[in-house]
């Protein structure tokens, strides 16, 4: 005890000063080289962080229509009157010289040029016309990163084209975990960490994949509170400072841990006999099937002593029904392994035993509010496309709403995908296998990319839109579900500071009018977002004033056990769909599809705090702080290291099925031996960028004014 008082005494310090650097404001243009003092009016505006998916409420503070300051506003749940160090510096990219500031075409040697919006347009609309003509609406598909705004203007484009094909990026995230969750409970949940008792976070780590509002929690709890937290890990990651046990598993066998967990549960009886009997579809057929599934079992697999498991589980049912398994995100199964689906399952299924769904500081599944229908005169709805999705028949069970573009890349390589569209989003860089999304884009006739900078799949395009940066834009409004509902704004804080980059809501409305589609576009962002507020009644000005305002909608009670929206409206443990599927219709044990060889390693991934996918890689602040504390080398366990006469910061080879490079080494005890953990963004190596690091070849010392596709290439 008195050492956990130590330790908690100590972590006082250290979470608070973590916390503080992440609180208040930092200058923005007095970043990077030229330093400015400004000058003129100074104001004050509502917008939503761009950074990432979290999109954190912020006021941005203008002096004389350039930006000065960001602020984390309080009156919003994500960011909790805090960012993070990536949304300050991805702010940045407004001023960045590595903004697209033109259209651009790639011309038939591979090199980009300038094109004028309307060549651009007419040449796109053309092109994209006659390929409907002549393959069908099916042949065209639209992936993004699915936030309200484009996902207003994505599926209306796609729709007005008769094209079913919208699609995610959800394929290289979550997509496996919450399409088991949508088969399982009915739809996503999350962990009410402010009220439980114990949580076990597995594989998620808000210390890295950062949310501001849920990383001050993490440490208040931490630190105040009495909640166990346990991190199932095979690494130390940066939570873990702060949780009272690690637990290091082999990465991909999380489900054998879940697994054996139930069955301890079960055949001890320790789990909720009264939920399993009103709540939970096929209970018998489950607990015949984890039967098997001792600890001694798991232990084998997974590598976690076979009483810790045990203990995981007894604990977690004393501590019930304020207790839980933390829903996670991505890397341990949002899509990582061949597993993941069922992994994800196994977690909704241990919720299901502790009883916890709806319980204070159990599983929570909580709404969102929805914006009513538009004036059908001003925003007429494009009728239902006439084909099913590509891919839909292949992955019955991908969750609807995302899709996966893992069907579009196929699509492409067979070559009956003829137009691909990308908002937003860096398949070609990010999402798994570049080479063979470069490969499947060299075969489809148009590839546009509209984004801020130019990616490695604009580099693989034929048509580069420049849109402005968020904070040169106003948007579709934001909804957030949750305990409580509410609707934020992102506004236009700044006049745009290139003249030839625009807004998503003017490209999709010229853009559609050069395709022959222009009725369903007919209408400015300001009218789009006062016809949204107007069905909640609320209006634009006080939204503005607020950047976040409540709505009444919310029912959400604690106690009250939720609806899940499952074909029985209860906890399947056992699907009829899934099963329909061609997968065990019951939840139960499956391996990931590879395990190393003699002398290979498991390979895991993690976000660096500091940086955001490949987005970030051109900040040139971000890529300094991942510079100055060498956040960009490969972990190694000290035992491995030894083994292998490897010393700290060594240059290694490392090589995979996919690719060979080389990296520096960080020799640690934080992670298990036999494994090996590449940041995040380290794999990120862009020649085309003159500010992205980590380069092992050489690069452009000035940012060309036309791009050429080799240099696209390692
Ligand atoms: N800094 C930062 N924060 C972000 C983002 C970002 O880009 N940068 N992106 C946001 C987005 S889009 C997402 S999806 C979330 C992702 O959030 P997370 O999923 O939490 O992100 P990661 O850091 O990739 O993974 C968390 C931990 O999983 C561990 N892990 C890897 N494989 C396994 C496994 O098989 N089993 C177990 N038990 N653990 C494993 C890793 O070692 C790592 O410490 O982060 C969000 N926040
Ligand atoms: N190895 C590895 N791969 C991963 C992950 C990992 O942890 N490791 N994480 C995965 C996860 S969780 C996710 S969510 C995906 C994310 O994958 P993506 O959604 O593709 O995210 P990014 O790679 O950051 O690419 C986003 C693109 O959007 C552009 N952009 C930024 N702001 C704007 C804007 O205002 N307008 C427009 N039009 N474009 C803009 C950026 O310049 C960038 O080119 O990556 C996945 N891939
Ligand atoms: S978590 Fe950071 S990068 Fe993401 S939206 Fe919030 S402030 Fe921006
Ligand atoms: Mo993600």
């Amino acid at each position: 005890m008195s050492r956990q008082m130590t330790r908690r005494g100590f972590l006082r310090t250290g979470a608070a000063s973590a916390v503080l650097a992440s609180a208040g404001a930092i200058g923005m243009t007095g970043c990077g080289a030229q330093r400015e003092e400004l000058t003129g009016e100074a104001k004050r505006t509502a917008t939503l962080c761009n950074g990432c998916s979290n999109e954190c409420g912020l006021w941005v503070n203008t002096v004389g229509g350039k930006v000065h300051t960001l602020e984390g506003n309080p009156d919003n749940p994500k960011s909790g009157g805090r960012m993070c160090g990536r949304g300050h510096g991805f702010a940045q990219m407004t001023y960045s010289a590595d903004r697209l500031t033109q259209p651009m075409k790639r011309m038939e040697n591979g090199d980009f040029e300038p094109i004028s919006w309307d060549d651009a347009y007419k040449e796109i609309g053309e092109k994209l016309t006659s390929i409907l003509a002549e393959y069908g609406p099916e042949a065209f598909a639209f992936i993004r990163d699915p936030r309200p705004n484009i996902n207003f203007y994505g599926p209306r484009f796609a729709a007005a084209l008769g094209s079913a094909n919208i699609y995610t990026h959800a394929a290289a995230c979550n997509l496996s975990l919450q399409s088991a969750y949508r088969h399982t409970i009915g739809g996503g949940f999350s962990a009410d960490l402010a009220n439980a008792k114990m949580v076990m976070f597995i594989g998620r780590s808000y210390a890295d994949g950062i949310t501001p509002a849920d990383m001050k929690l993490f440490a208040n709890v931490a630190v105040e509170g009495d909640c166990k937290i346990v991190i199932v890990d095979p690494r130390y990651n940066n939570s873990a400072h702060m949780a009272d046990q690690w637990v290091p598993i082999v990465p991909g066998t999380d489900l054998a841990l879940l697994l054996a967990m139930s069955h301890v549960l079960i055949e001890e009886e320790l789990y909720d006999a009264k939920f399993v009997k009103e709540h939970v579809l096929g209970f018998y057929a489950f607990k015949k099937e984890v039967e098997s599934f001792t600890p001694e079992w798991a232990s084998e697999i997974c590598g976690v002593d076979a009483e810790v498991i045990a203990t995981l589980a007894r604990e977690m049912a004393e501590a019930a029904p304020a207790a839980v398994v933390e829903p996670s995100w991505r890397a341990a199964f949002g899509c990582a392994h061949a597993n993941s689906f069922m992994t994800g399952r196994a977690v909704a299924a241990f919720n299901a035993l502790l009883g916890n769904y709806g319980q204070e500081g159990g599983a929570l599944i909580t709404s969102s509010p929805s914006i009513g229908a538009l004036p059908a005169d001003k925003f007429p709805t494009p009728p239902a496309a006439q084909h099913v999705r590509v891919g839909n028949e292949e992955f019955p069970l991908a969750v609807q709403g995302f899709g996966t573009n893992l069907a579009v890349l196929k699509a492409a390589l067979d070559g009956t995908m003829k137009a691909v569209f990308f908002y937003q989003s860096n398949a070609a860089k990010g999402y798994a296998n570049p080479a063979v999304w470069e490969e499947g884009l060299s075969k489809v006739d148009l590839v546009v990319s509209i984004d801020v900078q130019m990616s490695e799949t604009a580099m693989l395009a034929d048509y580069v839109l420049p849109e402005c940066s968020y904070l040169e834009r106003l948007e579709a409004v934001y909804t957030l579900g949750g305990k409580k509902h509410m609707v934020a704004i992102r506004d236009k804080a700044i006049d745009v500071v290139h003249p030839e980059t625009r807004p998503a809501d003017q490209i999709f409305r010229e853009l559609s009018a050069a395709c022959g589609v222009g009725e369903y576009f007919d209408f400015t962002a300001e009218e789009l977002v006062e016809a949204q507020l107007a069905t909640l009644g609320l209006t634009i000005d006080e939204l503005r004033e607020k950047g976040i305002v409540e709505l009444p909608t919310s029912d959400f009670e604690y106690g009250k056990v939720p609806q899940f929206n499952t074909p029985s409206g209860k906890v399947e443990l056992f699907s009829v769909t899934i099963g329909r599927a061609g997968l065990s219709p019951v939840i139960t044990w499956e391996d990931r599809k590879v395990h190393p060889e003699e002398g290979e390693f498991y390979f895991v991934g993690g976000k660096q705090s500091i940086q955001s996918h490949t987005m970030t890689t051109s900040i040139e602040s971000l890529m300094d702080i991942s510079k100055t504390y060498d956040l960009e080398r490969l972990w190694m366990n000290a035992s491995d290291a030894a083994r292998l006469g490897i010393a700290e910061g060594e240059t290694v080879e490392m090589s995979s099925s996919e690719y060979t490079d080389t990296i520096a080494v960080h020799v640690t005890e934080r992670l298990m031996p036999g494994v090996s953990m590449l940041p995040r963004t380290t794999a990120v190596r862009r020649p085309t960028f003159r500010r992205a690091t980590v380069l092992a070849y050489a690069r452009p010392t000035s940012f060309p004014s036309t791009w050429s596709r080799e240099w696209g290439r390692p």
